[in-house]
């Protein structure tokens, strides 16, 4: 069963590892951020990619142990790179927990990090929740120094009032949108809205995704700030995104 194999996982983590992708400027490659994500290799040699295990994890609990695995490679890892920010998927799972903040205060001091050289993605799922310790934890880490973006956004039911409830620092636009453009233009025209009403909240905005030429045009014609995706660079293992960073050793 996967539960006993990601508990397993989780106990003795040589199983799993942090893969970086990069997120690029306009000119399309400098980097700015890098997000951490998760993967796990079985002892076989097969791997199950993050979406079939974190719902998992979330189900059974493990997302606890799995989501400090994490944040302490990723601590760890992120002095060797000072010029750029990591960015840390958080489960509403993780959220919905006080103790949330002061796991984090005594992993920001046992690594020495810099919480605004981190930055932790939620998804915009865990506002509709309107819960008293999402809200709490937000405004704690966000207070500590710690940037939050908004994942996936325009995938949930999405209202725009969250975007001013919560003080987010970028917004990223959900890959469904991107790979609509060039193809629809309500696709297209849903993009424009996202970019135009998060400008004038000040956001920084992101677009996941990107595979091709023409979107990455119609992106940056828009002024989006920052943009991630295959047609830039893949995840890839953190001496990977060493040698990406400054060149073969
Ligand atoms: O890397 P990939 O695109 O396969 O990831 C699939 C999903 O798993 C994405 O939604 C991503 O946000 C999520 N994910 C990857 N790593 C982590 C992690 O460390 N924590 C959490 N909570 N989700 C993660
Ligand atoms: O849900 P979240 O946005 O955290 O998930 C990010 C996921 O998107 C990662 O699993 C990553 O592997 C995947 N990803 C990153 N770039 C691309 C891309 O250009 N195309 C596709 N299909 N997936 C991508
Ligand atoms: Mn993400
Ligand atoms: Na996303």
């Amino acid at each position: 069963r996967i539960e006993l194999g990601l508990d397993q996982a989780v106990r003795s983590p040589d199983q799993l590892t942090v893969f970086y992708q990069p997120l690029v400027g306009p000119d399309g490659h400098t980097i700015r951020t890098a997000e951490a994500l998760v993967r796990w290799t079985l002892r076989d040699g097969t791997s199950v990619g993050p979406g079939e295990f974190i719902p998992i994890a979330e189900e059974t609990g493990l997302i606890w142990p799995l989501g400090e695995w994490v944040m302490r490679r990723v601590f760890a890892q992120a002095n060797r790179w000072p010029q750029v920010v990591i960015a840390i998927n958080l489960s509403p799972v993780q959220l919905r927990r006080s103790s949330l903040i002061s796991l984090i205060e005594a992993l920001v001091l046992e690594y020495d990090v810099q919480p605004a050289r981190i930055e932790f993605e939620v998804t915009e799922g865990v506002l509709l929740e309107n819960h008293a310790v999402i809200q709490d934890n937000l405004d704690a880490l966000r207070a500590m120094g710690f940037r939050i973006a908004l994942d996936d956004f325009g995938t949930g039911y999405s209202s725009l009032s969250y975007l001013r409830k919560f003080a987010f620092h970028k917004v990223k636009i959900d890959q469904s949108f991107v790979r609509g453009i060039g193809v629809s233009s309500e696709s297209e025209e849903i993009v424009r809205a996202i970019v135009s009403i998060g400008r004038a909240l000040g956001l920084r905005l992101v677009a996941e995704g990107v595979e091709t030429r023409e979107q990455f045009e119609f992106l940056r014609g828009i002024q989006c700030d920052e943009f991630q995706g295959y047609l830039f660079a893949h995840p890839m293992p953190h001496h990977a995104f060493w040698e990406h960073l400054h060149g073969p050793l």
